[in-house]
Parts: C-alpha cells; sequence; structure tokens
C-alpha cells in the first residue's frame, strides 16, 4: 500500500512515478509536481538573465555544507545576508520601456512582487545597481555623482492643471565614482509594496554637484551621458522571503547521499535518481541537475523487529495480519525521515530564485 502526504514536495513526485503506472495523463502529473514546487505553470525562459553570483555562493554553500559549521546548517537562516529565509530571488527590473531622461537623468525602475505568496514573510529587500564600466568619474575635480531614489508619484490625470507631482526621496548618496555594482537595502519599501498593494515602481535619478555649482550638469554633453548610462545600467532587486509552514527545526544533513545495496525484501530506502532533465525541466531548473531522492519500499511482515522502525500500532497490525490476511493488510513501508534540497531556477516571470524545499530526499523508511 502506498500513502501520500500531498502537501509534501517528494509525495509530488513519488506520486508522478507511481501515476504513470496508474496511467495518469502527463500534464495532470506535471502540474501537481509543478504544484508542490510553488509553481502555477511549467516556466519557460524567453531571455533569462545570467544567475547572479551571490545566489551560486548561497547555493554551494547549501550543497556542500561547511566542515567548520557542522551542525548550524539551518535551512531558513540565510547567512550571507544574516536574515531568516528559505526563498530568495533576483527580480529583473521591467522599468526598461521608459528610457533614461536628461537633466537630471532618471530613470523608472520597476519590481513586481506580485509573486510573493501571502504566507511568505519578507524579510530582505536589496536593490543593485550595476554599470558595465568599471567606474564613471565625475567629469570636474571636486565634483561628485549625487544619486537619488524616489517612490515614484501616481500618474497625473492631463485634464487637471498638474501640481508638482509628490514624490517621497528614499535615499541620497554622492559618490566621486559610480561603481560597478551599488546595494541599497530597501526591505522596507518591499514590504510597503505588499502590504499597501500599490506599487508605482522607484525613480533613479543621477546628477553631478560639487565645487563647480550646482547646476552642473553631466559635462557638455548631459544627453549624452545619460543615454549612456541608460545603456550600462542594470538594477535588480535580491528579495528574502520566509515560508514559515515550510520550515522545519534545523537538524543534521544527511550523513550519506546512498544507501547500501543490499537484496532484500524487507521495507527500507531505495536508490533513486532522479534526472531533471528526465521530467523534460533542463531549460528552466538551473541547478541541480538532478538528485538523489530515494523511495520505501519492502515487506513489513510478522514478526516486526525494530530495524524495521516500526510503531506499536504497525506491530498490532502486523499481528492482526497474520491472523487475518484477507481483512487486514500489512502496515506500509514509507519515509521516516526525510531531508531537503535546495534548488535553482528560472520563475515563469524569468527571476532567478533559489528555494530551499523540505522532504526532499527519503533518508529511512519504516513501517507504519
Ligand atoms: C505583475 O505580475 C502579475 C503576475 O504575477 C501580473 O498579473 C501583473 O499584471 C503584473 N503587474 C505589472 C504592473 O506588470
Ligand atoms: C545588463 O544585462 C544584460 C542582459 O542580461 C547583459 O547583457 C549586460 O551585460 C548587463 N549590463 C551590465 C552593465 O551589467
Ligand atoms: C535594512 O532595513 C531594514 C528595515 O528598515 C532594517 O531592519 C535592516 O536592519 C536593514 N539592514 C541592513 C543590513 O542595514
Ligand atoms: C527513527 C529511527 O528509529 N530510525 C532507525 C531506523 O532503523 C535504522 C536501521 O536499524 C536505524 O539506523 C535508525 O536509527
Amino acid at each position: 500500500p502506498v500513502r501520500f502526504h500531498r502537501d509534501l514536495a517528494h509525495a509530488g513526485l513519488f506520486w508522478a512515478l507511481v501515476s504513470r503506472t496508474l496511467g495518469m495523463d502527463l500534464s495532470t502529473r506535471e502540474s501537481l509536481l509543478l504544484k508542490s514546487l510553488g509553481l502555477s505553470t511549467k516556466p519557460s525562459p524567453r531571455s533569462p538573465a545570467p544567475v547572479p553570483s551571490v545566489l551560486w555562493r548561497v547555493f554551494q554553500k547549501r550543497e556542500i555544507p561547511s566542515p567548520l559549521s557542522p551542525g548550524r546548517e539551518d535551512a531558513c537562516w540565510v547567512e550571507e545576508f544574516n536574515v531568516p529565509g528559505n526563498i530568495i530571488r533576483v527580480f529583473n527590473d521591467q522599468g526598461t520601456e521608459t528610457p533614461m531622461q536628461a537633466s537630471p537623468c532618471s530613470k523608472r525602475l520597476y519590481f513586481n512582487l506580485s509573486v510573493l505568496e501571502d504566507g511568505e514573510q519578507l524579510t530582505m529587500a536589496q536593490l543593485q545597481l550595476q554599470f558595465g564600466h568599471n567606474s564613471y568619474r565625475a567629469p570636474g575635480p571636486g565634483q561628485v555623482f549625487e544619486l537619488r531614489l524616489y517612490r515614484a508619484p501616481p500618474p497625473s490625470l492631463r485634464e487637471l492643471p498638474s501640481p508638482p507631482p509628490s514624490r517621497r526621496l528614499l535615499l541620497a548618496q554622492s559618490f566621486v565614482q559610480l561603481h560597478k555594482s551599488l546595494l541599497f537595502n530597501l526591505t522596507q519599501v518591499g514590504r510597503d509594496w505588499r502590504t499597501q498593494s500599490r506599487n508605482l515602481g522607484l525613480v533613479l535619478e543621477i546628477s553631478v554637484s560639487g565645487r563647480a555649482g550646482s547646476s552642473a550638469l553631466l559635462g557638455r554633453h548631459p544627453g549624452n551621458f545619460c543615454a549612456g548610462v541608460d545603456s550600462f545600467l542594470n538594477a535588480s532587486l535580491l528579495v528574502v522571503s520566509l515560508q514559515l509552514g515550510q520550515c522545519k527545526a534545523a537538524r543534521k544533513k544527511r550523513s550519506s547521499y546512498y544507501t547500501p545495496v543490499m537484496p532484500s525484501s524487507l521495507c527500507k530506502s531505495r536508490r533513486l535518481y532522479i534526472s531533471f532533465s528526465d521530467v523534460g525541466w533542463e531549460n528552466w531548473i538551473i541547478a541541480p541537475q538532478g538528485y538523489m531522492a530515494n523511495y520505501c519500499l519492502g515487506e513489513c511482515p510478522f514478526p516486526l523487529t525494530t530495524e524495521l522502525n516500526s510503531t506499536n500500532h504497525a506491530i498490532l497490525q502486523t499481528m492482526v495480519h497474520s491472523l487475518d490476511p484477507e481483512g487486514t493488510p500489512q502496515p506500509c513501508c514509507v519515509p521516516i525521515r526525510l531531508s531537503p534540497i535546495s534548488v535553482l531556477f528560472y520563475d515563469n516571470h524569468d527571476n532567478v530564485v533559489l528555494r530551499h524545499y523540505e522532504d526532499m530526499v527519503v533518508d529511512e523508511c519504516g513501517c507504519r
């Protein structure tokens, strides 16, 4: 007999394997699987951005836990940023249709956070501005770049004589050069976008000021500079969130990736490698390419021994089964200890996501 825990991702995978034999059609199987991974449809990235190096770092650290901190591995804590979380998304700027405007150079930024589910708690949001050149130096001596970030104002109605639209300054900072990459803490803004359900985006302004006079614009060709900055500027928002229901207490990582192969019909964990390309997911799952998921199979015969990790109930059930094989089934061989994995993938909007999934690997089986 097979029992399903449909809220478990692993059960989703197991269900897919079993349903193959039950003749369930492919699309139903696949949508069950995707649902258990928190996705509505199968992503098909159109113009996927490169995976940010910070996500590779977090992913690799989870794959190969540091020997310096054994046992300190907590799936719902992101060590790199020192915040709670089990999902990390990198949103690409979608405000690119509006080109950079001159005088002062300004650019609209927009990040669509609506993919965050209601149960997710946003624990961090960080804006990253990347400049293509290693640095832009301010045009004159004593001059600096002034970078201002505003919440975008609501769109003005054309019929009314427009008062200057109200926009709120979030931060203002000066830089002697615009470095390769600048990071800004937008955690509060990200939270507001979610709770007030009104995300109008941001306005980024870059100007030059300093000794040469506050009105000094960007050199002799402000327009050119702005066009240049637009083509050399990429904005993205890294968001960490925590889905409480999917967090279990920290515990030890599985000790080995494989279970010994011993011919036996008794209940135990069997090796099963799930390859994401076998299920046709290789174009949106970035890493891993597959993993050792394992499964439980075997008899739970009378008399049950302690090796079979049986409960008192299971022991009684085998006794009744031995007396009445027709009326009472044997106990089931089921997972009793599962461990998590992390998956790096593109979601339905080409954002890069690193998500931690509980209960993806069978570590131990038992008769229940
Ligand atoms: C944000 O994404 C959702 C789908 O997740 C979509 O329905 C919505 O229209 C998007 N909003 C904007 C302003 O693009
Ligand atoms: C911006 O992103 C595009 C697309 O991923 C990439 O080709 C380009 O090199 C990036 N530019 C910078 C300045 O990082
Ligand atoms: C970022 O901002 C949030 C909310 O204002 C604050 O709680 C958090 O400590 C800040 N993080 C850093 C690294 O400064
Ligand atoms: C949870 C538990 O009791 N696990 C045990 C199941 O059986 C194996 C094999 O005897 C033990 O190693 C586990 O500790």
